[in-house]
Protein backbone atom coordinates (compact mmCIF):
# COMPACT_ATOMS: atom_id res chain seq x y z
CA UNK A 1 0.00 0.00 0.00
CA UNK A 2 1.08 3.54 -1.13
CA UNK A 3 1.03 5.96 2.01
CA UNK A 4 0.91 9.35 1.53
CA UNK A 5 3.84 11.86 2.79
CA UNK A 6 1.40 13.78 5.49
CA UNK A 7 3.31 17.55 6.47
CA UNK A 8 5.46 17.52 9.09
CA UNK A 9 2.32 19.06 11.46
CA UNK A 10 0.66 15.82 10.50
CA UNK A 11 1.13 14.43 14.20
CA UNK A 12 -1.47 16.66 15.55
CA UNK A 13 -3.61 17.80 12.84
CA UNK A 14 -1.75 20.91 11.87
CA UNK A 15 -3.33 23.83 10.40
CA UNK A 16 -2.01 22.60 6.59
CA UNK A 17 -4.04 20.91 5.13
CA UNK A 18 -6.88 22.41 2.99
CA UNK A 19 -10.12 22.12 3.83
CA UNK A 20 -12.62 24.75 5.45
CA UNK A 21 -14.19 24.29 8.07
CA UNK A 22 -18.21 23.05 6.93
CA UNK A 23 -20.55 22.39 9.77
CA UNK A 24 -20.71 22.06 13.19
CA UNK A 25 -18.89 19.02 14.79
CA UNK A 26 -20.84 16.19 15.53
CA UNK A 27 -21.37 15.42 19.33
CA UNK A 28 -17.82 13.70 20.78
CA UNK A 29 -20.05 11.45 22.53
CA UNK A 30 -22.07 10.62 19.17
CA UNK A 31 -18.82 9.95 17.70
CA UNK A 32 -18.25 7.73 20.25
CA UNK A 33 -21.64 5.63 20.43
CA UNK A 34 -20.93 4.69 16.65
CA UNK A 35 -17.45 3.89 17.28
CA UNK A 36 -17.25 1.12 20.47
CA UNK A 37 -21.29 0.44 20.21
CA UNK A 38 -20.72 -0.61 23.66
CA UNK A 39 -23.48 -0.17 25.84
CA UNK A 40 -22.91 2.59 29.10
CA UNK A 41 -21.18 0.24 31.42
CA UNK A 42 -21.65 0.97 35.40
CA UNK A 43 -19.29 2.04 37.05
CA UNK A 44 -15.89 -0.10 37.61
CA UNK A 45 -14.34 -0.55 40.57
CA UNK A 46 -10.56 0.84 40.21
CA UNK A 47 -8.64 0.76 43.02
CA UNK A 48 -7.08 4.12 44.33
CA UNK A 49 -4.47 2.95 46.74
CA UNK A 50 -3.13 6.07 47.08
CA UNK A 51 -3.99 7.53 50.82
CA UNK A 52 -6.75 9.98 50.94
CA UNK A 53 -4.40 12.52 52.63
CA UNK A 54 -2.70 12.46 48.99
CA UNK A 55 -2.42 16.11 47.60
CA UNK A 56 -3.41 16.81 43.83
CA UNK A 57 0.41 16.67 42.47
CA UNK A 58 2.33 18.50 40.11
CA UNK A 59 4.72 16.99 38.04
CA UNK A 60 7.44 17.13 34.59
CA UNK A 61 7.57 14.22 32.33
CA UNK A 62 10.23 13.10 30.05
CA UNK A 63 11.22 10.27 28.28
CA UNK A 64 14.75 8.21 28.04
CA UNK A 65 15.70 8.13 24.96
CA UNK A 66 14.98 11.90 24.34
CA UNK A 67 17.06 13.21 27.03
CA UNK A 68 19.34 10.23 28.53
CA UNK A 69 22.24 10.06 24.99
CA UNK A 70 24.91 8.06 26.68
CA UNK A 71 23.69 5.61 23.68
CA UNK A 72 27.08 2.99 23.85
CA UNK A 73 28.12 3.73 27.62
CA UNK A 74 27.79 1.32 30.90
CA UNK A 75 26.52 -1.73 28.72
CA UNK A 76 24.09 -0.20 26.77
CA UNK A 77 22.14 -1.79 23.39
CA UNK A 78 20.71 0.17 20.26
CA UNK A 79 17.33 1.16 20.57
CA UNK A 80 15.16 0.88 17.29
CA UNK A 81 15.82 4.79 17.60
CA UNK A 82 19.63 4.64 17.27
CA UNK A 83 18.94 2.62 14.69
CA UNK A 84 16.36 4.76 12.55
CA UNK A 85 18.23 8.07 13.06
CA UNK A 86 21.24 6.79 11.33
CA UNK A 87 18.97 6.36 8.39
CA UNK A 88 19.11 9.01 5.96
CA UNK A 89 16.13 10.99 5.71
CA UNK A 90 14.23 10.06 8.57
CA UNK A 91 14.92 13.10 11.50
CA UNK A 92 15.11 16.65 10.72
CA UNK A 93 18.70 18.05 10.20
CA UNK A 94 19.77 14.08 10.60
CA UNK A 95 19.69 14.49 13.84
CA UNK A 96 20.05 11.52 16.60
CA UNK A 97 19.66 10.40 20.19
CA UNK A 98 23.34 9.77 20.87
CA UNK A 99 23.69 12.86 23.08
CA UNK A 100 20.30 14.22 23.40
CA UNK A 101 20.10 16.23 26.93
CA UNK A 102 23.42 14.42 27.71
CA UNK A 103 21.17 13.14 31.00
CA UNK A 104 22.86 10.26 32.05
CA UNK A 105 26.13 12.50 33.00
CA UNK A 106 23.64 15.64 34.32
CA UNK A 107 21.00 13.50 35.94
CA UNK A 108 22.15 15.29 39.38
CA UNK A 109 21.52 19.19 38.26
CA UNK A 110 18.09 17.76 36.88
CA UNK A 111 16.67 16.96 39.68
CA UNK A 112 18.43 19.58 41.07
CA UNK A 113 16.22 21.92 38.45
CA UNK A 114 13.51 19.61 39.53
CA UNK A 115 13.77 20.04 43.41
CA UNK A 116 14.36 24.17 42.58
CA UNK A 117 10.90 23.59 40.48
CA UNK A 118 9.29 22.85 44.13
CA UNK A 119 7.35 19.59 41.95
CA UNK A 120 5.87 16.41 43.76
CA UNK A 121 6.67 13.80 40.93
CA UNK A 122 8.65 13.48 37.62
CA UNK A 123 7.71 10.70 35.14
CA UNK A 124 10.62 9.54 33.29
CA UNK A 125 11.51 6.45 31.23
CA UNK A 126 13.78 3.58 31.39
CA UNK A 127 15.84 2.52 29.14
CA UNK A 128 14.86 -1.39 27.75
CA UNK A 129 18.39 -1.72 26.30
CA UNK A 130 20.10 -0.29 28.71
CA UNK A 131 18.82 -2.42 31.30
CA UNK A 132 18.52 -5.76 29.43
CA UNK A 133 20.82 -5.50 26.48
CA UNK A 134 19.37 -8.40 24.95
CA UNK A 135 15.82 -7.57 25.66
CA UNK A 136 15.74 -10.75 27.43
CA UNK A 137 18.05 -12.84 29.59
CA UNK A 138 21.01 -10.86 30.95
CA UNK A 139 20.78 -7.89 33.47
CA UNK A 140 23.36 -5.42 33.33
CA UNK A 141 23.61 -3.82 36.52
CA UNK A 142 25.09 -0.61 35.96
CA UNK A 143 21.93 0.31 33.78
CA UNK A 144 20.17 -0.57 36.65
CA UNK A 145 22.41 1.26 38.78
CA UNK A 146 21.84 4.28 37.17
CA UNK A 147 17.90 4.04 37.68
CA UNK A 148 18.48 3.46 41.60
CA UNK A 149 20.55 6.46 41.56
CA UNK A 150 18.11 8.80 39.81
CA UNK A 151 15.39 7.58 41.95
CA UNK A 152 17.30 7.65 45.14
CA UNK A 153 18.15 11.27 44.66
CA UNK A 154 14.22 11.39 43.86
CA UNK A 155 13.07 10.50 47.14
CA UNK A 156 15.59 12.68 49.11
CA UNK A 157 14.01 15.75 47.24
CA UNK A 158 11.11 14.94 48.07
CA UNK A 159 9.53 14.03 44.24
CA UNK A 160 7.77 10.90 43.37
CA UNK A 161 9.55 8.72 40.97
CA UNK A 162 7.17 7.58 37.98
CA UNK A 163 8.85 5.64 35.99
CA UNK A 164 7.26 4.33 32.39
CA UNK A 165 8.58 1.07 31.36
CA UNK A 166 8.67 1.58 27.27
CA UNK A 167 8.46 4.84 25.50
CA UNK A 168 9.12 3.63 22.09
CA UNK A 169 12.78 2.55 22.63
CA UNK A 170 12.88 -1.27 21.60
CA UNK A 171 16.29 -2.80 21.65
CA UNK A 172 17.05 -3.18 17.99
CA UNK A 173 17.83 -6.88 19.17
CA UNK A 174 14.17 -7.48 19.67
CA UNK A 175 13.24 -5.85 16.52
CA UNK A 176 15.51 -8.01 14.14
CA UNK A 177 12.90 -10.95 16.11
CA UNK A 178 9.73 -8.70 14.84
CA UNK A 179 9.42 -6.02 16.87
CA UNK A 180 5.99 -5.57 17.73
CA UNK A 181 4.52 -7.67 15.30
CA UNK A 182 6.01 -10.58 17.11
CA UNK A 183 3.10 -12.29 19.50
CA UNK A 184 6.62 -13.33 21.96
CA UNK A 185 6.07 -9.55 22.54
CA UNK A 186 3.81 -9.67 25.69
CA UNK A 187 6.89 -12.38 27.06
CA UNK A 188 9.59 -9.66 26.19
CA UNK A 189 7.95 -7.43 28.20
CA UNK A 190 6.44 -8.60 30.87
CA UNK A 191 9.93 -10.41 31.75
CA UNK A 192 11.40 -6.62 31.67
CA UNK A 193 8.56 -5.43 33.85
CA UNK A 194 9.35 -8.30 36.59
CA UNK A 195 12.76 -7.46 36.33
CA UNK A 196 11.94 -4.12 37.30
CA UNK A 197 9.91 -4.21 40.01
CA UNK A 198 12.22 -7.04 41.59
CA UNK A 199 14.94 -3.73 40.92
CA UNK A 200 13.67 -1.01 41.92
CA UNK A 201 9.80 -2.08 43.60
CA UNK A 202 11.48 -1.58 47.40
CA UNK A 203 11.65 2.14 46.48
CA UNK A 204 9.44 2.68 43.68
CA UNK A 205 5.65 2.42 44.44
CA UNK A 206 4.13 3.93 41.03
CA UNK A 207 4.62 2.73 37.45
CA UNK A 208 3.73 2.89 34.37
CA UNK A 209 3.96 0.17 31.87
CA UNK A 210 3.69 2.07 27.99
CA UNK A 211 3.73 4.91 26.96
CA UNK A 212 0.97 5.60 24.12
CA UNK A 213 0.77 2.44 22.26
CA UNK A 214 -1.91 4.12 19.42
CA UNK A 215 1.15 6.66 18.68
CA UNK A 216 3.60 4.28 18.58
CA UNK A 217 1.94 1.57 16.12
CA UNK A 218 0.38 4.23 13.84
CA UNK A 219 3.76 6.44 13.26
CA UNK A 220 6.30 3.42 13.81
CA UNK A 221 4.50 0.68 12.58
CA UNK A 222 1.54 1.84 10.08
CA UNK A 223 3.01 5.07 8.10
CA UNK A 224 6.50 4.83 9.03
CA UNK A 225 7.51 8.18 10.35
CA UNK A 226 8.91 6.85 13.78
CA UNK A 227 11.03 4.21 14.95
CA UNK A 228 11.09 1.31 13.53
CA UNK A 229 9.94 2.86 10.31
CA UNK A 230 7.42 -0.03 9.25
CA UNK A 231 5.10 0.84 6.71
CA UNK A 232 2.52 -2.02 7.22
CA UNK A 233 -0.18 -0.15 6.62
CA UNK A 234 -3.63 -0.73 8.57
CA UNK A 235 -2.71 -4.28 9.22
CA UNK A 236 0.95 -2.94 10.83
CA UNK A 237 -1.05 -0.74 12.82
CA UNK A 238 -3.44 -3.02 14.09
CA UNK A 239 -1.16 -5.69 15.05
CA UNK A 240 1.41 -3.30 16.64
CA UNK A 241 -1.54 -2.13 18.88
CA UNK A 242 -2.71 -5.59 20.03
CA UNK A 243 0.23 -6.70 20.56
CA UNK A 244 1.12 -3.93 22.94
CA UNK A 245 -2.37 -3.99 24.60
CA UNK A 246 -1.35 -7.62 25.05
CA UNK A 247 2.34 -7.00 26.34
CA UNK A 248 0.70 -4.34 28.88
CA UNK A 249 -1.97 -6.93 30.48
CA UNK A 250 0.63 -9.78 30.94
CA UNK A 251 3.00 -6.88 32.33
CA UNK A 252 0.48 -5.50 34.61
CA UNK A 253 -0.89 -8.87 35.92
CA UNK A 254 3.49 -10.06 36.22
CA UNK A 255 4.17 -6.51 38.51
CA UNK A 256 1.13 -7.15 40.81
CA UNK A 257 2.10 -10.69 41.35
CA UNK A 258 5.81 -9.76 41.93
CA UNK A 259 5.04 -6.95 44.33
CA UNK A 260 1.59 -6.21 46.14
CA UNK A 261 0.57 -2.61 46.88
CA UNK A 262 2.24 -1.12 43.76
CA UNK A 263 0.29 1.72 41.87
CA UNK A 264 0.50 0.17 38.67
CA UNK A 265 -0.40 2.53 35.35
CA UNK A 266 -0.42 2.64 31.45
CA UNK A 267 0.29 5.73 29.42
CA UNK A 268 -2.50 6.80 26.50
CA UNK A 269 -3.02 9.82 24.45
CA UNK A 270 -6.54 10.49 24.11
CA UNK A 271 -7.44 13.30 21.54
CA UNK A 272 -11.31 13.92 20.67
CA UNK A 273 -11.89 13.01 17.44
CA UNK A 274 -14.21 15.66 15.49
CA UNK A 275 -15.51 15.32 11.82
CA UNK A 276 -14.31 18.13 9.72
CA UNK A 277 -17.53 18.39 8.02
CA UNK A 278 -20.91 16.38 8.59
CA UNK A 279 -20.59 14.76 5.15
CA UNK A 280 -21.77 10.75 6.26
CA UNK A 281 -17.83 9.90 4.72
CA UNK A 282 -16.26 12.41 7.08
CA UNK A 283 -17.72 11.18 10.01
CA UNK A 284 -17.43 7.75 9.53
CA UNK A 285 -13.84 8.81 9.59
CA UNK A 286 -13.87 9.86 12.79
CA UNK A 287 -15.48 7.34 13.81
CA UNK A 288 -13.00 5.26 12.26
CA UNK A 289 -9.88 6.95 13.56
CA UNK A 290 -11.32 7.50 16.92
CA UNK A 291 -11.59 3.61 17.03
CA UNK A 292 -7.76 3.32 15.94
CA UNK A 293 -6.57 6.25 18.39
CA UNK A 294 -8.68 6.51 21.05
CA UNK A 295 -10.63 3.08 21.48
CA UNK A 296 -8.08 0.40 21.06
CA UNK A 297 -6.43 1.06 23.81
CA UNK A 298 -8.70 2.43 25.73
CA UNK A 299 -11.71 -0.28 25.45
CA UNK A 300 -9.04 -2.98 25.67
CA UNK A 301 -7.68 -1.97 29.01
CA UNK A 302 -10.59 -0.93 30.80
CA UNK A 303 -13.64 -2.92 29.41
CA UNK A 304 -11.47 -6.18 27.75
CA UNK A 305 -13.44 -5.04 24.49
CA UNK A 306 -12.82 -4.19 20.38
CA UNK A 307 -14.14 -1.81 18.77
CA UNK A 308 -16.86 -3.08 16.55
CA UNK A 309 -15.93 -1.82 13.61
CA UNK A 310 -12.22 -2.57 13.72
CA UNK A 311 -13.35 -6.24 14.80
CA UNK A 312 -13.09 -7.69 11.47
CA UNK A 313 -9.98 -6.23 10.47
CA UNK A 314 -8.46 -7.72 14.09
CA UNK A 315 -10.32 -10.86 14.27
CA UNK A 316 -7.15 -12.77 13.02
CA UNK A 317 -4.96 -11.41 15.81
CA UNK A 318 -7.22 -11.93 18.83
CA UNK A 319 -6.19 -15.58 20.23
CA UNK A 320 -8.18 -17.22 22.74
CA UNK A 321 -8.11 -15.19 26.13
CA UNK A 322 -6.39 -12.24 24.59
CA UNK A 323 -9.28 -9.86 25.90
CA UNK A 324 -9.39 -11.31 29.32
CA UNK A 325 -5.37 -10.66 29.54
CA UNK A 326 -5.81 -7.37 27.52
CA UNK A 327 -8.43 -5.89 30.30
CA UNK A 328 -6.45 -5.42 33.42
CA UNK A 329 -7.65 -3.28 36.30
CA UNK A 330 -5.41 0.04 36.66
CA UNK A 331 -4.57 1.78 39.90
CA UNK A 332 -3.85 5.49 37.97
CA UNK A 333 -4.78 6.04 34.34
CA UNK A 334 -1.62 7.96 32.90
CA UNK A 335 -3.22 10.33 29.99
CA UNK A 336 -1.19 12.43 27.69
CA UNK A 337 -3.47 15.00 25.78
CA UNK A 338 -1.97 17.88 23.19
CA UNK A 339 -5.16 18.66 21.04
CA UNK A 340 -8.15 17.42 19.37
CA UNK A 341 -8.05 15.72 15.61
CA UNK A 342 -10.18 17.00 12.75
CA UNK A 343 -10.47 14.17 10.20
CA UNK A 344 -11.84 14.15 6.88
CA UNK A 345 -11.80 10.83 4.32
CA UNK A 346 -9.35 10.38 2.45
CA UNK A 347 -8.64 7.40 0.59
CA UNK A 348 -4.65 6.78 0.34
CA UNK A 349 -3.66 7.53 3.94
CA UNK A 350 -4.02 5.01 6.68
CA UNK A 351 -8.18 3.77 7.57
CA UNK A 352 -8.66 6.22 4.72
CA UNK A 353 -8.90 9.18 7.05
CA UNK A 354 -6.70 12.72 6.13
CA UNK A 355 -6.67 15.82 8.51
CA UNK A 356 -9.26 18.12 8.12
CA UNK A 357 -9.29 22.08 9.64
CA UNK A 358 -9.19 22.81 13.29
CA UNK A 359 -11.68 25.26 14.22
CA UNK A 360 -9.23 27.64 15.79
CA UNK A 361 -6.68 30.18 15.12
CA UNK A 362 -3.93 29.26 17.52
CA UNK A 363 -1.26 27.22 16.88
CA UNK A 364 2.00 25.98 18.40
CA UNK A 365 5.26 26.29 16.39
CA UNK A 366 4.66 22.65 15.74
CA UNK A 367 1.39 23.62 13.66
CA UNK A 368 -0.88 21.79 16.50
CA UNK A 369 -3.94 23.05 17.19
CA UNK A 370 -4.47 24.80 20.61
CA UNK A 371 -7.55 23.50 21.68
CA UNK A 372 -8.00 22.90 25.40
CA UNK A 373 -11.37 22.60 25.96
CA UNK A 374 -10.42 18.77 24.31
CA UNK A 375 -8.64 17.98 27.51
CA UNK A 376 -12.25 18.59 29.54
CA UNK A 377 -14.13 16.55 26.89
CA UNK A 378 -12.04 13.71 27.70
CA UNK A 379 -11.67 13.90 31.09
CA UNK A 380 -15.47 14.03 31.55
CA UNK A 381 -15.74 10.98 28.95
CA UNK A 382 -13.60 9.44 31.41
CA UNK A 383 -15.74 10.07 34.07
CA UNK A 384 -19.42 9.44 32.27
CA UNK A 385 -18.19 6.70 29.95
CA UNK A 386 -15.58 5.12 31.72
CA UNK A 387 -16.19 4.69 35.71
CA UNK A 388 -14.22 8.09 36.54
CA UNK A 389 -10.50 6.00 37.06
CA UNK A 390 -7.99 7.92 38.60
CA UNK A 391 -6.20 9.63 36.12
CA UNK A 392 -2.91 11.41 36.11
CA UNK A 393 -2.20 13.43 33.38
CA UNK A 394 1.14 12.45 32.37
CA UNK A 395 1.87 14.68 29.38
CA UNK A 396 0.45 18.29 28.02
CA UNK A 397 2.89 20.91 26.58
CA UNK A 398 3.53 22.69 23.37
CA UNK A 399 6.83 23.60 21.35
CA UNK A 400 7.53 27.32 20.17
CA UNK A 401 10.18 29.18 18.43
CA UNK A 402 11.80 29.92 22.09
CA UNK A 403 14.50 32.66 21.03
CA UNK A 404 16.83 33.30 23.95
CA UNK A 405 18.51 36.63 24.81
CA UNK A 406 21.80 36.95 26.38
CA UNK A 407 23.99 34.05 27.09
CA UNK A 408 22.56 30.73 27.06
CA UNK A 409 26.16 28.98 26.64
CA UNK A 410 26.92 29.65 30.53
CA UNK A 411 23.21 28.94 31.64
CA UNK A 412 22.58 32.42 31.58
CA UNK A 413 20.26 34.31 29.09
CA UNK A 414 16.67 35.11 29.37
CA UNK A 415 13.91 33.47 26.98
CA UNK A 416 10.84 34.83 27.55
CA UNK A 417 7.98 32.27 26.35
CA UNK A 418 4.41 33.82 27.08
CA UNK A 419 3.04 31.99 24.36
CA UNK A 420 3.78 28.74 26.28
CA UNK A 421 2.64 29.99 29.92
CA UNK A 422 -0.29 30.56 28.36
CA UNK A 423 -1.29 27.26 26.87
CA UNK A 424 -0.27 25.36 29.87
CA UNK A 425 -2.69 27.87 31.95
CA UNK A 426 -5.74 27.24 29.46
CA UNK A 427 -5.25 23.71 29.64
CA UNK A 428 -4.93 23.66 33.33
CA UNK A 429 -7.83 26.12 34.10
CA UNK A 430 -10.16 23.86 31.36
CA UNK A 431 -8.17 20.69 33.37
CA UNK A 432 -9.29 22.30 37.00
CA UNK A 433 -12.95 22.94 35.81
CA UNK A 434 -13.42 19.53 34.80
CA UNK A 435 -11.75 18.43 38.59
CA UNK A 436 -14.60 20.40 39.79
CA UNK A 437 -17.20 19.09 38.02
CA UNK A 438 -16.47 15.63 39.66
CA UNK A 439 -13.68 13.99 37.07
CA UNK A 440 -10.68 11.84 39.22
CA UNK A 441 -7.87 13.71 38.46
CA UNK A 442 -5.22 13.00 40.35
CA UNK A 443 -2.05 14.97 39.33
CA UNK A 444 -0.67 17.57 35.98
CA UNK A 445 3.04 16.67 34.64
CA UNK A 446 3.95 19.17 32.01
CA UNK A 447 6.02 17.81 29.28
CA UNK A 448 8.74 18.68 29.41
CA UNK A 449 11.53 19.37 31.59
CA UNK A 450 13.87 20.23 29.12
CA UNK A 451 13.74 20.72 25.33
CA UNK A 452 14.70 17.57 24.46
CA UNK A 453 15.00 14.95 20.98
CA UNK A 454 11.48 15.25 19.52
CA UNK A 455 11.72 12.12 17.37
CA UNK A 456 11.79 13.04 14.15
CA UNK A 457 11.85 16.49 13.65
CA UNK A 458 15.14 16.24 15.70
CA UNK A 459 16.13 19.40 18.15
CA UNK A 460 13.84 21.65 15.92
CA UNK A 461 10.93 21.61 18.61
CA UNK A 462 11.38 22.76 21.90
CA UNK A 463 9.21 21.36 24.72
CA UNK A 464 10.57 22.57 27.97
CA UNK A 465 10.39 24.78 30.96
CA UNK A 466 14.11 24.42 30.51
CA UNK A 467 16.20 25.38 27.65
CA UNK A 468 18.75 23.17 26.35
CA UNK A 469 21.78 24.94 24.13
CA UNK A 470 21.93 22.10 21.63
CA UNK A 471 24.35 24.86 20.12
CA UNK A 472 27.04 24.23 22.66
CA UNK A 473 27.14 22.04 25.91
CA UNK A 474 23.46 21.65 26.48
CA UNK A 475 23.83 24.13 29.29
CA UNK A 476 20.19 24.34 30.33
CA UNK A 477 18.56 27.87 31.36
CA UNK A 478 15.09 27.66 33.26
CA UNK A 479 13.01 29.70 30.96
CA UNK A 480 10.11 32.31 32.52
CA UNK A 481 7.51 28.99 31.89
CA UNK A 482 9.74 27.44 34.69
CA UNK A 483 8.96 30.28 37.43
CA UNK A 484 5.42 30.09 35.68
CA UNK A 485 4.98 26.58 37.05
CA UNK A 486 7.00 26.80 39.82
CA UNK A 487 4.39 29.25 40.86
CA UNK A 488 1.37 26.88 40.22
CA UNK A 489 3.30 23.95 41.88
CA UNK A 490 3.18 25.97 45.03
CA UNK A 491 -0.11 27.31 45.28
CA UNK A 492 -2.60 24.94 42.89
CA UNK A 493 -3.26 28.35 40.67
CA UNK A 494 -2.79 28.81 36.97
CA UNK A 495 -2.33 32.96 37.03
C1 LIG B 1 4.36 11.85 22.67
C2 LIG B 1 5.46 11.43 23.52
C3 LIG B 1 6.46 12.50 23.80
C4 LIG B 1 6.55 13.63 22.84
C5 LIG B 1 5.55 14.71 23.13
C6 LIG B 1 5.62 15.84 22.15
O1 LIG B 1 3.30 12.19 23.17
O2 LIG B 1 4.53 11.87 21.47
O3 LIG B 1 5.02 10.85 24.67
O4 LIG B 1 7.61 11.74 23.78
O5 LIG B 1 7.80 14.20 22.84
O6 LIG B 1 4.28 14.18 23.06
O7 LIG B 1 5.45 15.36 20.87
Amino acid sequence: MVLLALPESSRQNGSTMTQKPVAMPIARRAVLAGSAMLPFLPRLSLADTAPASDRFIWGVSTSAAQIEGAVTEDGRSESIWDVYARQPGRVADGATPAVACDHYHRWEEDVALMQRLGIGAYRFSIAWPRVLPEGIGAQNDKGWDFYARLVDALLKADIRPMPCLYHWDLPQVLQEKGGWFNRDSAAWLTEYAQAAVRRLGDRVNHWFVLNEAAVHAVFGHGSGEHAPGVTGGDAGVLKALHHQNLAQGSALRAMRTERAGLTLGTVLSLQPVVPDSDRDEDRQAAIRWDAVWNRVTLDGLMRGALPEILAPQMADLVEGDDLAIIKAPVDILGMNYYSRFTVRAQPGWLFGIGWGKARTDRFTAYGWPVEPEGIGEVLRELKELYGNPPVLITENGAAYADVPTGDVSKGGGRIDDQDRIAFLRDHVRVMQKAIADGCNVKGYCAWSLLDNFEWQMGYRMRFGLVYVNFAGNRERTPKTSFDWFREVARSGVPA
